[in-house]
């Protein structure tokens, strides 16, 4: 039975998110910027929305340029908030970890997951958890994703890659050769730059050519190990399965409190039910945390966290209570209104069993 495997990526993630909270924004070019404080606009984008891509501006550009290659068009400049996107990442992977067999989140807008069991191998029913998946994205958090499907990780990467935005690819087993063969090499998930120029030397530039390359020259390059990965994601016959339990990668809790204040204590007593669910899901997971956040939604709704990251990992409930109280107290210092909503974060989770495959290689994606 061949695989039916999947990968989905969140459209522009950071720049819809903004554009979702304010759909006033929509229509405008919008950058997503990290400011590093020296000056007014010092730093770099972080992402931008496609209007904004269109007019020449990408990841990592310097703000004052983004700037320049948008003035006159009513640009959106926005203060990268991690937090946000966290949570709204979160809640998407919780909802998805319910719709597939297996989920492996790779990235804070995508991930793998696998349908082979519940399908039986059956694309057409594959095709519809795809459709359904993207629909629960839409209706639960307004925004677009692309997903692929294929009968592995390289080509379902592949198949959300090419089909952006808000697209869905489905490569059936049978097409997977004549799908991949004319792409370029460098498309294939683990081939960057260096790779890629070191593969134009050898006369390789389409995935067919590296399918067929000699298992020999491709080892002298990069390694047995590597070599294999490269024949094997060009014949899209890598057999890499979508692992589980790299699973969650955090867990939070918030609630709204009985009033608005900014009282600590009680910020703290309301949330201890939440801190009480947090310790189980930890346990149950059998995972520990290394960074603890609190989290203060104010009256004007904007959001206001501290943190503190421990150098080793933690996992007892002391320890997470006591971090939790002292950073509202540090937060409840330092915000001007009253919290409506408060919450705690753990993160920074540490992995149960380590893995050898695709992940040694290859950095993760943001
Ligand atoms: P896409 O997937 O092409 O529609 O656009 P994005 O923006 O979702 O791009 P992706 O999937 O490569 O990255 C996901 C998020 O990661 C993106 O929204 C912002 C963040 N990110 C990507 N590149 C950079 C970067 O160079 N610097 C920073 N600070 N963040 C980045
Ligand atoms: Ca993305
Ligand atoms: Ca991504």
């Amino acid at each position: 039975m061949p695989r039916v495997i999947g990968h989905i990526d969140l459209d522009y993630f950071y720049a819809q998110v903004e554009e979702v909270e304010d759909p006033s924004l929509k229509g405008r070019p919008l950058i997503v910027c990290v400011f590093s404080r020296r000056t007014e606009d010092s730093g770099v984008v972080g992402t931008a929305n496609y209007r904004a891509r269109d007019l020449g501006v990408h990841s990592g550009m310097p703000i004052v340029l983004a700037k320049k290659k948008l003035e006159g068009r009513d640009p959106a400049v926005i203060r990268m908030d991690h937090e946000k996107y966290e949570a709204v990442s979160a809640r998407i992977m919780e909802a998805l970890e319910r719709q597939v067999d297996v989920l492996e989140p790779t990235g804070i807008d995508e991930a793998f997951f696998d349908l082979t069991s519940s399908t039986g191998g059956d694309y057409a029913k594959g095709r519809k958890t795809a459709e359904s998946i993207k629909r629960s994205v839409l209706e639960s958090e307004s925004l677009t994703c692309s997903v692929g499907l294929g009968r592995s990780k390289v080509v379902a990467k592949l198949g959300s890659d090419l089909s952006k935005p808000n697209g869905l690819m489905v490569i059936l087993p049978e097409d997977t050769k004549a799908f991949l063969d004319p792409l370029p090499a460098n498309k294939l998930y683990g081939v960057g730059p260096k790779t890629s120029s070191a593969l134009e030397e050898m006369g390789v530039r389409k995935v067919g050519e590296l399918a067929g390359a000699p298992p020999s020259e491709l080892e002298k390059h990069f390694g047995k190990k590597f070599a294999a990965y490269l024949t094997a994601a060009a014949r899209g016959t890598d057999e890499d399965p979508v692992k589980a339990g790299l699973g969650p990668t955090q867990f939070s809790r918030i609630v709204t409190l009985k009033r608005n204040t900014r009282d600590p204590h009680e910020a703290f007593e309301q949330l201890s039910e939440g801190i009480g669910y947090i310790h189980d899901k930890l346990a149950s997971a059998g995972k520990s945390f290394r960074t603890v956040s609190a989290i203060g939604i104010l009256t004007d709704l904007s959001t206001k966290t501290k943190s503190k990251t421990f150098e080793t990992p933690i996992n007892d409930s002391v320890t997470l209570n006591e971090t939790t109280l002292v950073l509202f107290q540090e937060l409840s210092r330092s915000v001007s209104k009253d919290f409506r909503r408060v919450g705690v974060r753990v993160s920074g989770l540490a992995d149960v069993e380590s893995q050898s495959s695709l992940s040694d290689f290859i950095r993760p994606a943001r």
